[in-house]
């Protein structure tokens, strides 16, 4: 990895040298990729002990906790209500392909039996079982892909020195060792690509919190691919993908679209697109939390990233028992129905050929557009020209035919106010 830095274009840039040289995707890691943008819609859970304050996963850092005092929170973890078979089964009924679930998060407790730190589930909780191994298996047998989101970020282990920007209030001492901590972090993942079954990807994050720090990205990822090649990288690093990444990911924004200041470094790249957000305002568990989206709003979410080309990961964050809170299972439940309808016009599409607007976005699969009016503006809607002759526009819901019009000047179709659906008026295009 070192001697990679002598590339002179390469020098200036200190992640992009520690990233996979010359990283060429498998043919299984291409098909992996094809399967992912189909598949549109995922589910994100954020679980660990955290959970049992109900305050988020970041309360170890916000209230200040020191590491002596969270590891009291083991003890009272015990979700005895956990059954993954409710998990995959609510992921499936809402529509979802996938989900990816934090293996750890920046506490660094480690939701699997892990044999490199006895900071894990097994060794100090009271349920003491591989939850993430019984949602592994349960995937398995009902068809959904599994994913683990693993921060780079510990605010737990000593070695993750010297220490990045948060986290300052962890008691831990002034020395580590930063190379040993890396080996523990591939330790830890070989772990996870090595007893888990087929792992669909990794969604990395934390990154951010020491960004000119030498990760070692390039021993890592190698590792991840060498292990299981169809793996997707994904680093939610909030900057332009490195090689070696496979997908692109973007926290509470459409791609581009820098409205959060999470991402303003962000650069658009090639690979597949996925953006993340919450049900309410928090991704682990929150009981204070009531600032629930609804069901249209996250229905059009989807809606959107799918006209950006980009797939949906929609977060959870369980109750410490083990349960989804009933608010979520409604939800998701009723995105499910609208999903069983609508599916066709979002699943295994791409971005469409008109650029996503203020009144919608645009799908394609083959030779059909699915014009996804959101924002109804006028009786009238002109689309821009994008130099495919179209046969046909039919509203996908009534089936009947829409009055349009193509000339130099785009194609403008007549959409009456009784045509309109308030989640979503669905067009057909046919080329
Ligand atoms: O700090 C995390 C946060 O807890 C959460 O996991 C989100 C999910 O995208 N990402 C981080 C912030 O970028």
């Amino acid at each position: 990895m070192k001697g990679k830095i002598f590339f002179p274009a390469m020098l200036f840039i200190t992640l992009n040298a520690a990233a996979q040289v010359a990283y060429s995707p498998s043919p299984e890691n291409l098909k992996a990729r094809e399967w992912f943008q189909d598949a549109k819609f995922g589910m994100f859970i954020h679980w660990g002990v955290y959970s049992v304050l109900g305050d988020g996963e970041w309360v170890m850092n916000n209230q200040g906790i020191d590491k002596q005092t969270y590891q009291k929170l083991p003890a009272f973890f015990n979700p005895i209500k956990y059954d993954p078979r409710e998990w995959v089964a609510l992921a499936k009924a809402a529509g979802m392909k996938y989900i990816t679930i934090t293996s750890k998060h920046h506490d660094g407790f480690a939701m699997w039996d892990s044999k490199l730190t006895d900071w894990d589930i097994v060794d100090r909780t009271p349920y003491g079982k591989d939850v993430l191994k019984m949602l592994a298996d349960e995937c398995k047998k009902q068809g959904i892909k599994l994913f683990f989101y693993h921060s780079h970020l510990d605010w737990f282990q000593e070695n993750y020195f010297p220490r990045g920007n948060t986290g300052q209030t962890s008691g831990r001492p002034e020395s580590g060792e930063w190379y040993k901590y890396l080996d523990y972090m591939d330790g830890q993942l070989k772990e996870l690509l090595t007893g888990y079954g087929d792992v669909a990807g990794i969604w990395f994050d934390g990154l951010w919190d020491k960004k000119d720090s030498d990760w070692r990205l390039d021993r890592t990822y190698s590792l991840i691919h060498s292990l299981q090649p169809a793996c997707l990288i994904g680093n939610n690093h909030h900057l332009a993908p490195f090689a070696g990444e496979d997908f692109q990911m973007f926290e509470k924004d459409l791609p581009g679209q820098k409205t959060t200041g999470f991402n303003p470094e962000q650069k658009l790249g090639e690979l597949p697109f996925e953006t993340c957000e919450t049900m309410n305002n928090s991704w682990g568990f929150n009981l204070q939390d009531k600032n629930y989206k609804s069901v249209k709003t996250l229905i059009r979410y989807l809606v959107r990233a799918a006209g950006y080309n980009s797939n949906f990961l929609l977060n959870i964050g369980p109750m410490p028992d083990g349960k989804v809170q009933p608010e979520f299972v409604t939800a998701l439940t009723e995105i499910g129905k609208w999903m069983g309808k609508y599916g066709e016009t979002v699943y295994g599409t791409r971005g469409g050929p008109v650029t996503p607007r203020s009144w919608g976005v645009t799908t394609q699969k083959a030779n059909k557009v699915y014009v996804h009016i959101l924002n109804p503006e006028d009786n009238n809607l002109l689309l821009p020209d994008f130099g495919k002759k179209v046969k046909a526009i039919t509203h996908y819901n009534t089936g009947a035919k829409m009055k349009f019009k193509q000339d130099a000047f785009g194609i403008t179709v007549s959409v009456p106010e009784e045509s309109l659906d308030d989640i979503d008026t669905v067009l057909i295009m046919e080329l």
